[in-house]
């Protein structure tokens, strides 16, 4: 560290020179997160001295957790009912969705030696950590030809091992959206929770069906779903770091707790103990402000623009890879690591799986407009000509 500081406007113009470097969203074809709302910001930096790991002092904005945790179990149709906590991301709620399976198991009399979890092959990376920490094996079950999780055999994988089922609502790869409406049915009544992991497909699947797009309902209102997984900060529209984990039973959440030193401060059920307000704020601003209207608004755009993308490259003479469910389009692709890296070179940033070799990954989200799409599209085959 330096000795002596330097002026505010020096540290301003050196941040700025290092973040100048950060690829501008108008750039960005490969993320799940994006350019967060105006309002969400605003009210961000307004609660940015906020920490929800004191209570005591934090009251009002304890308060807004509360709240927000109900309008998600709500928008999740499990309104008036249930509990849940806001944490870091995707993978903070995995984890903790993870331990409550485990302790049910262990409350139930069930928990074995080797306690095991039945996943799909296409299951988030965030469950390798989580399985590795948690000392839980996974099960890995093939996906279908439509790279979904097969209820039947989640059914035929369930033993006396079993904890826990995972289910994904938009995959990270693909955007698919698992049965969970197949699945929920065959795990009910068989002592197994079943999680839901729905990071990605949280705030797009609701309104897409409320627009009449067919897809599978995924949330409490089907039989035998425990827990969901849900991110603000990804489609949610909230400032990163803003996940939530939320369950069907009152008492769940509290099944990961652990004490702190101090009188009269609750206990912790997160992973985190001093955590932001700030992310909080900034998802009950946009909820409160956008509504469903809204969020049917931003879906109802983010699959015109997904039509428009796809269009596109059909046009331009692409196959994909899988038939886009939400707004993530798999095209295939010659050489995709090489274009992948020029398209950087020139300023854009698109993703290459190192499992599904020779697609490109593109992404569809608030930041991505008709426009940008036709400015990248003539780009994409200038990189495949190189
Ligand atoms: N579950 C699913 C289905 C996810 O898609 C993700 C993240 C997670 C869990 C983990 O969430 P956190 O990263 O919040 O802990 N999915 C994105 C991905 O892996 C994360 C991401 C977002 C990556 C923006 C890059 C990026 O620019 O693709």
């Amino acid at each position: 560290m330096r000795t002596s500081g330097v002026p505010e406007t020096d540290v301003r113009r050196r941040i700025a020179t290092d973040m100048a470097d950060d690829v501008p969203w108008n750039r960005v074809l490969n993320s799940i997160c994006t350019e967060p709302h105006p309002l969400g910001v605003e009210m961000a930096a307004a609660a940015a001295h906020t920490n929800l790991g004191d209570v005591r002092i934090f009251r009002g904005t304890k308060r807004i957790e509360r709240k927000v945790v109900q309008l998600l179990l709500d928008l999740l149709g499990h309104p008036g009912g249930g509990s849940g906590s806001l944490v870091s991301g995707g993978t903070e709620a995995n984890l903790i969705a993870m331990l409550v399976a485990r302790e049910t198991a262990r409350a139930r009399g069930t928990l074995t030696d080797r306690p095991e979890v039945v996943v799909s092959s296409t299951v988030h990376f965030s469950f390798t950590k989580v399985f590795g920490l948690l000392g839980l094996t996974p099960v890995v079950v093939p996906v279908d030809d439509d790279l979904r999780l097969p209820a039947a055999e989640v059914a035929r994988r369930i033993g006396e091992h079993t904890v826990a089922v995972v289910a994904t609502a938009g995959s990270s790869e693909f955007g698919v959206v698992d049965a969970v409406d197949e699945i929920g049915p065959v795990v009910r009544g068989r002592n197994v929770h079943l999680h839901v992991d729905a990071a990605t497909g949280g705030f797009i699947i609701p309104f897409a069906r409320e627009l009449g797009h067919d897809l599978p309902q995924f949330d409490f209102s089907v039989d035998g779903v425990d827990s969901i997984t849900i991110d603000p900060h990804k489609y949610g529209l909230a400032n990163v770091p803003a996940g939530a984990i939320l369950f069907r039973g009152a008492q769940d959440a509290g099944r990961f707790a652990v004490d702190s030193f101090f009188v009269d401060t609750p206990v912790h059920n997160t992973l985190l103990g001093t955590r932001p307000g700030s992310a909080a704020i900034s998802t009950y601003a946009v909820l409160e402000h956008l509504g469903r209207d809204g969020f049917c608004s931003l879906t109802r755009t983010n699959f015109e623009v997904t039509a428009h993308l796809v269009a596109g490259l059909r046009a331009a003479g692409h196959e994909l890879a899988a038939e886009p469910q939400l707004n993530i389009v798999v095209v295939k692709m010659e050489h995709a690591v090489r274009i992948s890296q020029l398209l950087e070179s020139w300023g854009w940033i698109v993703s290459t799986s190192k499992r599904f070799g020779e697609t490109l990954r593109l992404v569809v989200t608030r930041h991505v407009t008709r426009e940008m799409v036709d400015e990248f599209l003539p780009v994409l085959e200038r990189a495949r000509r190189e």
